[in-house]
């Protein structure tokens, strides 16, 4: 298979004053880029790994192929990223989706933190994840560098990158106010909701 780099659902300038055009050219055009690039030419001599993403991604980590798990990872980590962002996004949930929430956490400010304890403290490069185990059960976790939940044997349903290139232009080092600007005002709560609706 053939990575290819997805072009961004919304303008450069879209998530604006939340993330710049500029992040977004810098993450997508560059960063985003280089794990499609990377990742073809190392599919190119381990032809064997799958014939979807997916199965690349669990398979290369499977087979300890770091450099093609990497890449891979990060292209899927980084497709999804950008749908679960939208123009004025944060607010309110779509119903079943805050049921499960309360359910799984309490309440949806009780998710809140625990989502942004766990970009906070991931230390280093990573992400955070609001994932749906086997049970169904919602759970919040975070992962290093570019592994993701798909390794776990959970389905994500919302992620946030971490990494510094993903916010030091707006932020630099404010790390938790980047995290609270991508709950309070990006997220794609409609988005999160079909991943919800498809993974029950
Ligand atoms: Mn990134």
């Amino acid at each position: 298979m053939t990575l290819e780099l997805p072009e961004l659902p919304y303008a450069y300038d879209a998530l604006d004053p939340y993330m710049s055009a500029e992040t977004l050219e810098y993450h997508h055009d560059k960063h985003h880029n280089a794990y499609v690039t990377n990742g073809n030419k190392l599919l190119e001599g381990l032809p064997d790994m799958g014939a979807t993403l997916e199965e690349v991604v669990v398979n290369a980590h499977k087979k300890g192929e770091q450099g093609l798990f990497n890449n891979a990872a990060q292209h899927w980590n980084h497709k999804l990223f950008w749908q679960w962002m939208k123009p004025n996004g944060g607010g309110s949930l779509p119903g079943n989706l805050e049921a499960a929430i309360n359910d799984s956490f309490g309440s949806f400010d009780s998710f809140r933190d625990k989502f942004l304890t766990a970009g906070a403290t991931q230390f280093g490069s990573g992400w955070c994840w609001l994932v749906m185990n086997a049970d169904g059960k919602l759970e919040v976790t975070k992962t290093p560098n570019g592994e993701n939940p798909l390794i776990h044997g959970q389905t994500a349903l919302l992620g946030c990158d971490v990494w510094e290139h993903s916010y030091y232009i707006d932020y630099r080092n404010a790390r938790p106010k980047y995290l609270e600007a991508f709950v309070d005002s990006l997220v794609n709560w409609e988005f999160v909701a079909e991943l919800f609706e498809n993974a029950k």
